[in-house]
Formats: C-alpha cells, structure tokens, sequence
C-alpha cells in the first residue's frame, strides 16, 4: 500500500494550524495543507477485513443467521477445559458462563443497559501492524471488558481472555485475540482500558467497521480489536496463541510512536507552494516532536536510503508543526463532554498529551525556496524518552516504522 489514501483527504483545515499566517507570502496564501480529517469519518477508515465473504457484506437472512443485526446479537462467554503439565495444572471456571445454548448469551440491550453505568468514550487511532498508513482514527464508545466478565460471576484459574468474532461458521477463518488477565482487570493511571465498543464517532458501530459490537484495546495494534465480536473465552493456558503470533508478529506488541508521510503531487510547479504533510501516531511512548529532511536526488531512480544509512543519520532535520488541538466541545459527539473522554484531563477538558495517547494527529512543514530539481523529504517522530524513529523497535514484526518517504520534482 502506499503511503495515505488521498481519498480521505477530503478536508482542508488551515484554521487548525497554528501557521504565522501573517508570515506566508502571496503565492502560499493560495494553497494550503490539506490535512486528514481529526475523526475519521466510519465510511473513509482503510479496512482490512478479512473473512470469506467478508461477515460486512451479509445481507439480509444471511447477516440475521450470522447474528449480525443489533436484535440478533449475542455474545458467549465460555471457559477452557484445557490443562497440560507442567505449566497449567487447572482449567479456568466461570461460575456462570453465558451461552446461546443456556439461553443466556449476551444481547445489545443488555449491553447498552451496563453502558448506563460503566461506559467509557475513547480516542484511538486504528492502525495495522502490517501496513504502512494508518487505517483511521475514532471516538470509540462502550464497556470495559472486566465489567462485560463479571456477568459470568466467578472466575477461577484464569490467565489470559481471548475473543473472537463471526467467521462464516468456518474454523479457518477464525481470527483471535487476546489480553492476559491483569491487561483485562486493571488500568494504570491514565492508561485506558480493554472495551467492548458498540458506537463509532457518537452513532451505532457498522457491519464494515465490527458492528454491532467489536472489542477495541487500545494500547494495540489494530488485530486485538476484534470485529463482528461473538465469543469470549477465558483460559488457564498462559501462552499466547493470537492469530496473528502465527504471522510471525510479536503478539504483545503496543501501538508505535511513528511519523507516517501523506502522498502528494509528483510534479510541481516552481513557485507554488510546497507543503510536507502526515499523521503521527503517539504509541506507547509518546511523541515529542516530528521532524523532516528534505534533500535533492541527481536521478529519478535514485535507490532508497536505508534507514540507518550514515547520511540520514548525520542530516539536518528541521522541526515539522503539530496540528493545533481542535476545538473538543464541537468536534465530539454530541452528548460526549471532552472531561469524560479518557485520557482528557477532568479539570481542562483537554487531552493530556498532544497528540492523544494511542491517538494521531496532522503535522505539516512549508518546504521553501525550491529550485528546479528532484527532490526527496522524509519524516520521523522523537519518542518522549529521545528515542528516533525507526526506534527502540526497529522490528517490523512488532508494527511498522520504517521511514517514510516522498519524492518530488519542482520544474
Ligand atoms: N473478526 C475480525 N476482526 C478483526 C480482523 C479480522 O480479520 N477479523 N482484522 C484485525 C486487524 S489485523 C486489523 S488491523 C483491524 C482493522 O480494523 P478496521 O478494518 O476497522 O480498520 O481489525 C482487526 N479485527
Ligand atoms: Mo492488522
């Protein structure tokens, strides 16, 4: 995939940016960045779904049967028999489990009963391990997984809690994850908890983005939040067994701290303006600041420069621009006050880090004076604790972060 899908770049918000505008000259006052939208719209998110066919395009009967329409619904909860020396004496008991079966598997009403008291509003960028442009960001609404568990009672014997969603009643499709008991019980402060979401941007979650219900961890990359949820089931059985540790992928990963690079033209006029634009996504260790380097390239098949190459590593990198926070009280839904937002601060109703935790925002630069020529521009995020992109985990398998780049010629 390349790097942004200029289809979602449908908005142009200069008001946003905190540009000197008085600064700008004639020519950059007639274009300005285009820049993603802050909530993604439910129909522009990049989707990855997977499934034969896809549980999004059943219709009709076929989506009743799945159990995929807000009155079909239901979620199992169920415990593993499994045991094995030497490491899993005991299996995991629910004193109540929940399943069609018994008549008593979870329904959406019941649901959005406990959402009543508990539910939590949350910020996340939804982002694959795998791919190089963030799939989208949402107000992501629901109820954390711990409450959801207590309606089975007690629970013995139980280390980790996976789930799973519709797969087309096939045992091949099934795509599964999981959270240890400690990742599903407790939340540090500021640290946002596993839920099950079943609203999007303030209305009801649809069948492409995992509705009626789809489970969202928020520290992740986007393949713990499972879509079309319809099943969770509790385990004494430690390891973990994601699909996607079968990929070869760390299968405890977090969110990255990574700058990602938006597409633009190949060709531009000398004297128009020239803007670098991109999303940075703030993962588990926070983003300081992104930065850019922009060089000139002799040839147009110039290879790529690794991203440990000396003369990256050497280079002038110049500080990018942060979108301005947008204005909280309009952008959310209506009824959802930035105070109950989590990871927003009670008191100022402002996030309290910028971008938001386990969230993204734009960032831009002005690339000035450009003389005819090819050009190349890259750019990479510092991490809270100075780490540079493509660090601390430079490893694809734990999410991308390679470093983008985009080239250009100014003729
Ligand atoms: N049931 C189910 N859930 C799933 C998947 C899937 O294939 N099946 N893919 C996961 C992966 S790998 C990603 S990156 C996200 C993508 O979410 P999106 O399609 O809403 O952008 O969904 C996750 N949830
Ligand atoms: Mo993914």
């Amino acid at each position: 995939m390349t790097p942004n899908n200029v289809s979602r770049r449908s908005f142009i918000r200069l008001s946003t940016l905190s540009v000197a505008t008085t600064q700008v000259i004639a020519a950059e006052k007639a274009a300005r960045p285009v820049l993603q939208p802050f909530l993604t719209p439910d129909a522009e998110f990049n989707d990855v779904s997977r499934g034969n066919p896809k549980p999004h395009t059943l219709k009709g009967a076929a989506q009743i049967a799945a159990r995929l329409t807000p009155e079909t619904w239901r979620l199992e909860i169920t415990s593993d028999p499994f045991t094995e020396e030497p490491h899993t004496k005991v299996a995991a008991t629910l004193e109540k489990p929940l399943t069609l079966e018994g008549g008593n598997a979870l329904d959406l009403p019941t649901l959005l009963e406990l959402g009543k008291k508990h539910e939590v509003h949350f910020l996340k960028a939804m982002q694959c391990l795998n791919i190089d442009t963030p799939l989208g960001q949402g107000l992501w609404t629901g109820v954390p997984l711990r409450e959801v568990l207590k309606l089975c009672g007690k629970m013995n014997n139980v280390r980790r809690i996976y789930f799973w969603g519709f797969h087309n009643n096939d045992e091949k499709q099934v795509f599964k994850s999981s959270v240890s008991y400690t990742q599903c019980m407790e939340t540090a402060p500021g640290d946002l908890p596993v839920f099950l979401a079943y609203r999007l941007n303030g209305e009801p979650l649809s069948p492409i983005r995992g509705g009626p219900v789809r489970m969202i961890v928020p520290w992740s990359h986007g393949y713990k939040s499972i879509k079309w949820l319809q099943h969770i089931f509790v385990t004494n059985d430690a390891r973990n067994n994601d699909t996607y540790a079968s990929g070869n992928n760390d299968p405890d990963s977090f969110l990255k701290t990574a700058a990602y690079v938006d597409s633009g033209k190949d060709k531009i006029q000398a004297g128009e303006p020239v803007f670098l634009t991109g999303q940075v996504i703030s993962g588990l260790s926070g983003v300081k600041r992104v930065e850019y380097w922009l060089r000139s390239v002799p040839a147009p098949n110039q290879p790529k420069l690794a991203d440990d190459a000396p003369e990256l590593i050497r280079a002038k990198w110049l500080p990018c621009e942060l979108e301005a926070q947008p204005d909280w009280n309009s952008i959310l839904p209506k009824g959802v006050k930035p105070q109950n937002v989590l990871a927003f601060d009670k008191a100022n109703g402002k996030p309290t880090s910028w971008p938001p935790r386990y969230g993204m925002c734009s960032y831009m630069a002005a690339l000035k004076d450009l003389k005819p020529g090819r050009y190349e521009v890259r750019a990479r995020s510092v991490d809270l604790n100075d780490y540079v992109q493509p660090e601390p985990r430079p490893s694809q398998k734990s999410g991308k972060n390679s470093i983008q780049v985009r080239r250009f010629e100014v003729v």
